[in-house]
């Protein structure tokens, strides 16, 4: 089912979650509609950072937003036309590891890991950057291809808190993009940087931990190896070695059922068309 609820000259206008500030010209909100698409962008981030608010204001859909963590409990998606290209956004629930618990906590790193996003907006919340930035840095270990929203800029302003993004995105090695989603600041740099990103155009380094012990690096190379042949294409195959050798319940029983390769392809997607636009 198709939902194109805007053209291009109406997407110009200010949505109703946006200030005036809002300049996505070249956005088109598509809504629902599916298939066909250039890129899968994934959202993640940390509980209650305004994961959903990004997601309305660019399909223009209405994903449950409220000032409470743990709104979002199924993977949601929706689209967007930006420079003449289609994009699928996955809205996913909030997350503190991608050593997940809880089922829905499962339900974004699955996706991330498995389901082979071409770009992942890691959303952290300018207010709790230290804390934020620990999933941040989960993420760029299993992706090249990352941009950090640091939302809630204006209530870091607020409460007198400074963040250097040029340091933080330099330190990184991906964008960070300052951003208020729900006043609609920083949507088209978020945007820019998500298309330069998935084309392969900002050139990303993501930092990542050096493991110094050569007998574990052996053995994660060797393990790595082998669920590469077992599984064909699996990605973040390092990533479910380091797991399986620290005893991951999860990723241990999904090795025995075989299902692993499924993972992030399940269809846990909510329906859309309950959704509506706006
Ligand atoms: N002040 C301010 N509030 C925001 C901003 N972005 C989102 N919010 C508010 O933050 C709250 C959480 O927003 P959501 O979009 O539901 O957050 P989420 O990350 O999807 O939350 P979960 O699905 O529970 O993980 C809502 O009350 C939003 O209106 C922002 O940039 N500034
Ligand atoms: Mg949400």
């Amino acid at each position: 089912m198709s939902a194109r609820i805007e053209t291009a000259g109406a997407a110009a206008a200010t949505c109703g979650a946006c200030s005036s500030s809002c300049n996505t010209s070249q956005l088109t909100r598509l809504g629902i509609k599916s298939g066909g698409w250039d890129y899968v962008v994934a959202l993640m981030g940390n509980p209650n950072t305004g994961k959903s608010t990004i997601f309305n204001s660019l399909t223009g859909l209405r994903q449950h937003v409220g000032n409470w963590p743990g709104k979002t409990v199924a993977r949601a998606e929706g689209a967007f036309n930006y420079n003449n290209k289609k994009f699928k956004m996955v809205d996913l629930p909030g997350t503190y590891s991608l050593l997940s618990t809880s089922v829905d906590e499962e339900v974004a790193r699955d996706f991330v890991l498995f389901g082979r996003p071409d770009v992942t907006i890691v959303v952290a919340d300018a207010t709790r950057l230290e804390r934020n930035l620990s999933l941040t840095m989960q993420v760029l270990e299993i992706t090249d291809r990352a941009v950090v929203a640091l939302n809630l800029i204006d209530e870091a302003r607020r409460n007198g808190i400074e963040v250097d993004e040029r340091a933080l995105a330099r330190d990184l090695g991906v964008p960070v993009v300052p951003m208020s989603a729900r006043r609609g600041e920083g949507v088209s740099e978020l945007l820019s940087a998500v298309d330069n990103v998935a084309q392969g155009a900002y050139p990303t380094r993501p930092r990542r931990i050096k493991y110094r012990d050569a007998k574990l690096e052996a053995a994660v190379a060797a393990l790595a190896a082998q669920l590469e042949s077992a599984v064909g294409g699996l990605p973040n195959a390092r990533w479910v070695a380091l797991r399986l050798l620290e005893g991951d319940e999860s990723i241990i029983r999904a090795v025995r059922d075989g299902t692993l390769g499924e993972l992030g392809r399940s269809d846990t997607a909510v329906n859309l068309t309950q959704l509506g636009a706006s």
